[in-house]
């Protein structure tokens, strides 16, 4: 049941000074932070992490906007991780993610083309085996 999955905090949750929030909600749910860092992600690394949605219309700003500054990379450890972060996290919209999630509290409406949602998980075992191999190779 033990699971690994790959948590990014964006640049607007970087910028907004919400990354230790957002790590605290992971460790208090009784996750397990094994690996940590603060980067600066390249062009190739965000296209190869955003594969699956290459030629969709928010394709492009998503890639501006995640090279717009640091992300933090973290590898998170647990039983059911990857549903459980994504439970954590909310819905892609921060309008409408449920309160009490990292999105529904923290995420904001910025009025832009892409959604910045705070952070990223991810969504099966098979992404978050090839997400933790793009960000920690
Ligand atoms: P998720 O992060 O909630 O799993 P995905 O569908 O994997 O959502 O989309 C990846 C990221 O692309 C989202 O987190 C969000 O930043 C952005 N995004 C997704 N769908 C849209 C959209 O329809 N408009 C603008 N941005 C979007």
């Amino acid at each position: 049941m033990t699971e690994r999955t790959l948590v990014l905090v964006k640049p607007d949750g970087v910028e907004r000074g919400l990354t230790g929030q957002i790590l605290a909600r992971i460790e208090a749910k009784g996750y397990k932070i094994v690996e940590l860092k603060l980067v600066q992600a390249t062009r190739d690394i965000l296209e190869k992490h955003y594969e699956e949605h290459q030629g969709k219309p928010f394709f492009e700003p998503l890639v501006e906007f995640m090279g717009s500054g640091p992300v933090v990379a973290a590898v998170v450890e647990g039983n059911r991780v990857i549903e459980g972060f994504r439970s954590l996290a909310g819905s892609t919209e921060p309008t409408t993610a449920p309160p009490g999630t990292i999105r529904g509290d923290l995420g904001r409406d910025w009025g832009e083309k892409v959604q910045k949602n705070l952070v990223h998980g991810s969504d099966s075992p098979e992404s978050a085996d090839r997400e933790i191999g793009i960000w920690f190779a």
